[in-house]
C-alpha cells in the first residue's frame, strides 16, 4: 500500500460541528434539516440515554461519517474494484480490515455489510439454501429478528426452530439446544441475542453444532465492543462466523462485519458483493476503521470494563426499585428487567403488575429518560405492549458516569414508573437536567 499523506486540516476545524452550535454550511443552505439536527444534538444531551444498543460516535468517527468518502462507488473489494479512482478508498477498506482482523484475532473481516441484519443475511446466503433448518434463539426469550422470526428473510425463506430460554433461571438451557438440534439437524445455529444479559457458552454451542454437523454462527452485535475491550470472552475461536454491529458498544458508525474462519472467507465475501449488496458505503467503511483503532486502546478497556460494571450497579438498583432482573441480573452492558417483580417470596411488588413495558417506556420518555420496553420470557403481554424494560450503559459510560450515578439513575427511573398521572415529570425532569450536566455529551466547546 502506497503511504498516506499526513492528513491536512483547514482553517475551518472540520469536527467542530459536533461540538459546538454551528453546523456551518448545512446552518446557512438548509437550516430546516440543520434545525433537525441541532435538535436532536440537544436531545441527546439533556436526557438520559439507556437504549442498549445506542452509544455516541466519537467525533473522529463523526468526521469520517460525514466526509467526501461518501461520494465515491467502489462497488467490488479493494485491488478489484468496478470504478476507478479507488485508490484512496482502497486504503479505507484496508485499514477497515486489518484493524478489526487484529482487533478481534480473527482470519477474516468483511467490513462491507450495511448493518447488522444486512450481515445477518450474507451469512445465510453463503451458508444455506433456501428451506434449510436454522436453530436460533427464540425472538420472545432475547432472540432477534434476523434469526427466524416471521416476517423476515430469515423465518420466510428458510426452516426456523427457536430455542427458548429455561423457565425457572431464564438462562440458555444447553441440553435443550443440544435436544432440539438432535431432533432438527439444523445446518446453521446461531447464538448472541438483543435481549440477553449473561454470558454465552459459545464452546457448549461449538460441541452441538459440530455433533449434528452444523455451521455456528455467533451475532455478536450487541456485545462486540466488550469483546474487544478484553472484558467478555471472545466467540472467535469457536464459531465459524461471527456478525457484529459497530454501533453499539463499539461505539463506531451504524454499521456491521462479519468475521470468519479463512476457509469461508471467499463464500462470505461473495454473499456481500454481488449477492446481497451493490457499492460499499465507504465514508461508513472509514469510520468503522476510527472506530476499531479506537477500540484498540488501553482506555477503550477501561471503557467496556465500567460499562460492564455500571450495568451490574444499574440493575441492583433497579431491582430496589421493585423490578425484577431477568436472570438475576447481568454480565454484559444491558438488563431487562420484569416490571412485574417479584420479591423473594413470589409476592409482586410496589411496581409489579401496575405497568406495561409500553406505558413504563412512555413514562421514562416524558421524563426525559430513554430506554425501551422488552418481552421477557414466557410474557403473557403482546410484543407491542411487553411486561418489561430493557436498560443499557453504553452511553452514560461514554458520559463517565459510574456506579454512584447508576444509583441516581436507578431512582429516577423508579420515580418515572411509577407516575401514573404525570406529576413528578418536573421534578424528574430537573435531576435528569441535573445529572447530564455533570456529565455532558459532546461537551460544547
Ligand atoms: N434494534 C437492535 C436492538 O435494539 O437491539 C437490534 O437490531
Amino acid at each position: 500500500m502506497s503511504p498516506i499523506a499526513a492528513p491536512r486540516l483547514h482553517t475551518a476545524d472540520p469536527i467542530a460541528p459536533f461540538y459546538g452550535p454551528d453546523y456551518g454550511a448545512l446552518v446557512r443552505t438548509d437550516p430546516q434539516i440543520a434545525g433537525v439536527l441541532l435538535d436532536e444534538l440537544e436531545r441527546q444531551r439533556s436526557s438520559l440515554q439507556l437504549i442498549a444498543s445506542e452509544n455516541p460516535a466519537s467525533p473522529a468517527v463523526l468526521a469520517a461519517l460525514g466526509s467526501v468518502l461518501s461520494n465515491k462507488y467502489a462497488e467490488g473489494y479493494p485491488g478489484r474494484r468496478y470504478y476507478g479512482g479507488c485508490a484512496q478508498v482502497d486504503a479505507a477498506e484496508r485499514l477497515a480490515v486489518d484493524r478489526a482482523v487484529a482487533l478481534f484475532g480473527a482470519d477474516h473481516v468483511n467490513v462491507q455489510p450495511h448493518t447488522g441484519a444486512a450481515a445477518n443475511l450474507a451469512v445465510f446466503a453463503a451458508l444455506l439454501t433456501p428451506g434449510e433448518k436454522v436453530l436460533a434463539m427464540a425472538l420472545p426469550h432475547g432472540g432477534h429478528l434476523t434469526h427466524g422470526a416471521q416476517g423476515n428473510f430469515s423465518g420466510t425463506w428458510f426452516e426456523t426452530v427457536g430455542y427458548p430460554v429455561s423457565e425457572q433461571t431464564e438462562l440458555i438451557d444447553y441440553d435443550r439446544v443440544r435436544d432440539l438440534a438432535r431432533e432438527h439437524r439444523p445446518k446453521l445455529i446461531i447464538c448472541g441475542a438483543t435481549a440477553y444479559a449473561r454470558l454465552i457458552d459459545f464452546a457448549a454451542f461449538r460441541a452441538i453444532a459440530d455433533e449434528v454437523g452444523a455451521h455456528l454462527l455467533v451475532d455478536a452485535a450487541h456485545f462486540a465492543g466488550l469483546v474487544a475491550g478484553g472484558v467478555i470472552p471472545s466467540p472467535v475461536p469457536y464459531a465459524d462466523v461471527v456478525t457484529l454491529t459497530t454501533h453499539k458498544t463499539l461505539r463506531g458508525p451504524r454499521g456491521g462485519a462479519i468475521l470468519c474462519r479463512a476457509e469461508l472467507a471467499s463464500a462470505i465475501d461473495r454473499a456481500v458483493f454481488p449477492f446481497t449488496q451493490g457499492g460499499p458505503l465507504m465514508h461508513a467503511i472509514a469510520a468503522k476503521a476510527v472506530a476499531f483503532a479506537e477500540a484498540a486502546k488501553p482506555e477503550f478497556r477501561e471503557y467496556a470494563a465500567q460499562i460492564v460494571a455500571n450495568a451490574r450497579a444499574l440493575t441492583e438498583a433497579l431491582e430496589q426499585e421493585g423490578m425484577r432482573a431477568v436472570s438475576g441480573g447481568t454480565d454484559t452492558h444491558l438488563a431487562v428487567l420484569d416490571l412485574r417483580g417479584r420479591d423473594g417470596a413470589g409476592v409482586r411488588t410496589a411496581v409489579g403488575a401496575k405497568v406495561t413495558g409500553r406505558e413504563a417506556e412512555m413514562r421514562c420518555e416524558r421524563a426525559g429518560i430513554m430506554l425501551n420496553r422488552s418481552c421477557v420470557p414466557y410474557d403473557s403481554a403482546k410484543p407491542m405492549v411487553t411486561s418489561g424494560l430493557r436498560v443499557g450503559t453504553a452511553t452514560v459510560t461514554a458520559q463517565r458516569m459510574k456506579e454512584p450515578e447508576m444509583r441516581r439513575i436507578a431512582t429516577l427511573i423508579g420515580r418515572a414508573v411509577r407516575d401514573a398521572d404525570g406529576v413528578a415529570v418536573p421534578a424528574v425532569e430537573k435531576e435528569v437536567a441535573e445529572l447530564v450536566g455533570e456529565f455532558p455529551l459532546y461537551r460544547p466547546r
